[in-house]
């Protein structure tokens, strides 16, 4: 069999009857969400690994009678566009464009049952739209907001990044060092949303790490506020106050360290130092991570002032240094060498005193307080691809949103792309001038646009009515699809994706548009796929494999399969292309066997379907696998009943093949919309009889699995032969034995 061949016909066929088009209200709801891609332009091999596995569950789920909601779509707003924009000189409307053409074709080439009429695309007006009015509603809360804020700054790709976007003190798209820069941002109150985040999770199914991961990037920290008496009058206040966790430990505190930013310093006479200035002025070049590091030498200046320790009125020295930051509690501490690590490295450098006590807690002047680590969500972007803002600056109004009725504020065309510090959107005069919706004088546009972590915040909702006009989607699809069933995608979106959907989502929740809080209450993360040196995949190191390539060659059946097969879905492995023409001979085997002529009817396959399908249910695709092996090989000869148990196994890995072997065996149908093969003993097991009496005579019996609810079972229990006993008379009693006995009582 030409595998190329078929798996184009197959395709052609599912897309013309539109097979896996997910029908709105049926019964049984499954949605089956996977991480939907940057439109990059290329599908790489991680997205095949993500999409195959996700395809495999996703089938069986059809198969088992789900009603499967399989959405995808791109996220297409982003810098990589906008770059390509000023490399190339191409569009970055067009150059996305071009790429989604291409990663369609790629996506199709899966096989996957993805419900290609509910294609989303962000960058569209139609969808961006809708992500104005979320920024809208947040407004009207109060929960967008403007400040002046430090920020990452990026100096090669000329924009503000968020925490989350910095790796290692650098950019995390092209690895330039981030610089620290003060400007007008927008940002959104994700801080008012922290404890719900964090209760929250404890609900969740999700992997244990990204749980934790989580919990971490919220960084609940319970402590005191503790205040030290300033003794000289160097400064304008007369206390200082610091955040502590280990209160018990102010007996061994031998000095107190302020932040370089400590408001106190500033408006204080010690600024005239030479020696603290030019600290101050070093430490505006270091980001936080570095400030933060571990192996960092510590730094630090004395002020000359001193502090009076409260409980043991003790006078302690007031540094300033860097590895104390502003934005964390209240950006001065108390320093105890004798049981914190970067307070001795500290105090042994200034040959400053170690003191080991530990008090009482109970004994301390302090106000309990909790602090978290999570900042406001930094949302404003000086770039062009991405949604504007929807806001207009007014000389009389201020700041003014853009009513509803005027969305979407529409990206225009003609910029300037080259970096200059400001939005590109700034360049484009018909754009930045407009009226103030208060009093229609002359006014401004924001020139920012939206982080795109805000477009990917609130995706899976928009998939279930891609193209309502009037609302993010008709409430009566939100309640019917949502939450959803099952999320799969990569663990590098523990935090950002993942923490800013749940965060829109309960800010969503609490507008009324959803019903719940949770979007995502069943999470699991694909592993990655290591080049064949056992690496991770990276140009530089030339171990980088194009699926497409093995598409051409093997089929994308077998490319599903060996994806499947390499190891544990959750952990990933090596790509090693030797293995792949096994599982090529393996196809040719179930094709032999099931095209052969067969009469034997003695093979049982219900335990082997057991386990498989339990291994599928848990996503351990590779084990399914090795048993549907073993299946094949202990079958030589087989009757078309088995035959037809076969085909329906091999369709979630390889269903081209599948559904070819279903039409060669002179089947109608499509197998992919087939049942998944009973299992006839388990069956028994799970049935029980019930007897149903009359008046206490036997009139019927019915078989209920036994965890059918107690109503629906007496609604079963009126069969036609029962009515007739009931008819015309008056029901008193209904006596029911939990699965034995139901008795109506009549007169
Ligand atoms: C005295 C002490 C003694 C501390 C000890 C710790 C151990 P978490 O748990 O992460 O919240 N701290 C407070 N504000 C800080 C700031 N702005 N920059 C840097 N460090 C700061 O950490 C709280 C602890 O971190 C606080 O408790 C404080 O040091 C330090 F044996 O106070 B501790």
């Amino acid at each position: 069999m030409n595998r190329l061949e078929i798996e184009k016909k197959w395709q052609g066929v599912w897309r013309e009857k539109k097979a896996f088009a997910a029908k709105d209200f049926a019964e049984n709801k499954f949605y089956h969400l996977v991480m939907f891609p940057y439109s990059s332009g290329d599908l790489h091999l991680g997205h095949w690994y993500n999409f195959t596995g996700a395809d495999v569950y996703a089938r069986y789920k059809l198969m088992q009678g789900k009603n499967v909601l399989s959405p995808i779509g791109f996220d297409a707003f982003g810098l990589p566009a906008e770059n390509a924009a000023i490399g190339r000189g191409i569009h970055p409307a067009e150059w996305t464009q071009e790429n989604i053409a291409k990663m369609t074709e790629q996506l199709q080439s899966i096989g996957a049952i993805f419900d290609w009429s509910r294609v989303i695309n962000t960058s569209k007006p139609e969808y961006y739209k809708w992500t104005q009015w979320i920024f809208l509603k947040l407004f009207e809360k109060g929960l967008a907001f403007r400040k002046k804020a430090p920020c990452n700054w990026c100096p090669k790709d000329q924009t503000v990044l968020a925490n989350e976007q910095v790796i290692e003190g650098k950019c995390e798209r092209c690895d330039t060092p981030v610089v620290q820069k003060e400007i007008e941002q927008w940002f959104f109150k994700i801080t008012d949303y922290a404890e719900r985040l964090l209760t929250n999770l404890d609900k969740l199914d999700w992997p244990e790490k990204t749980i934790l991961m989580q919990k971490n990037w919220l960084g609940k920290s319970e402590g005191s506020l503790i205040r030290f008496r300033i003794q000289d009058l160097g400064f304008k206040s007369e206390e200082i106050e610091v955040f502590t966790t280990r209160s018990d430990t102010l007996f061994g505190a031998t000095y107190l360290v302020l932040a370089p930013e400590h408001p106190l310093i500033h408006e204080s006479k010690i600024m005239n130092h030479k020696s603290i200035k030019d600290y101050i002025n070093q430490t505006r070049k270091k980001t936080e991570l570095e400030r933060l590091a571990e192996t960092k030498e510590k730094t630090g200046v004395f002020t000359g002032i001193y502090a009076i320790n409260p409980v043991n009125k003790e006078k302690i020295p007031i540094w300033i240094s860097d590895y104390v930051l502003m934005g964390y509690g209240t950006g001065a501490i108390m320093a105890v060498p004798a049981h914190d690590q970067r307070d001795f490295e500290f105090a042994k450098k200034f040959n400053l005193p170690i003191k080991q006590v530990i008090g009482p807690k109970e004994k301390i002047p302090a106000k309990k307080q909790t602090f978290w680590r999570i900042r406001d969500w930094l949302v404003s972007r000086q770039r062009y691809w991405g949604a504007p803002i929807p806001i207009i600056y007014c000389k009389t109004h201020g700041v003014v949103a853009v009513p509803e009725k005027d969305l979407p504020v529409l990206l225009p065309e003609q910029v300037d792309f080259a970096p200059q510090g400001k939005s590109p959107l700034a360049s484009n005069e018909k754009f930045i001038n407009t009226n103030c919706p208060k009093c229609g004088r002359k006014a401004k546009r924001e020139t920012d646009t939206l982080d795109t972590f805000v477009d990917s915040s609130w995706y899976f909702i928009r998939y279930l009515d891609p193209h309502n006009e009037n609302e993010l989607a008709e409430q009566k699809k939100i309640k019917y699809w949502l939450p959803v069933d099952i999320y799969i995608g990569g663990a590098e979106h523990s935090v950002l994706h993942l923490l800013y959907a749940r965060f829109i989502s309960k800010f969503l929740h609490d507008i009324g548009i959803l019903p719940f809080e949770e979007p995502f209450p069943k999470l699991r993360h694909q592993g990655t796929i290591l080049g064949s040196d056992g690496q991770k995949m990276s140009k530089s190191r030339g171990n980088v494999v194009n699926p497409d390539d093995y598409v051409k060659q093997y089929g994308a059946d077998v490319v599903r399969s060996y994806l499947c097969f390499m190891g544990p879905y959750d952990q990933g492995g090596p790509w090693n292309p030797e293995g792949i023409k096994g599982i090529d001979r393996f196809f040719q085997k179930v094709e032999r066997l099931v095209l052969a002529k067969g009469d034997d009817n003695g093979v049982n396959l219900d335990s082997k379907i057991k386990a498989i399908s339990a291994d599928i249910e848990k996503l351990h695709f590779n084990t399914a696998l090795a048993k549907f092996m073993e299946l094949i090989n202990q079958t030589k000869n087989t009757d078309k009943e088995t035959k037809e148990k076969i085909i329906k196994i091999l369709l979630p890995f390889a269903p081209h093949l599948a559904e070819e072997l279903w039409v060669k065996t002179g089947h109608k149908t499509l197998v992919s919309q087939e049942k998944w093969p009973e299992i006839k003993r388990e069956i028994k097991v799970s049935q029980t009889t019930i007897v149903v009496q009359v008046n206490g005579k036997l009139r019927d019996k019915i078989v209920v699995s036994p965890d059918t609810p107690k109503d629906k079972i007496i609604e079963m229990a009126k069969t036609e032969k029962v009515k007739k006993w009931l008819e015309g008379k008056k029901l008193l009693k209904t006596i029911y034995v939990p699965l034995r006995l139901i008795n109506f009582v009549v007169r």
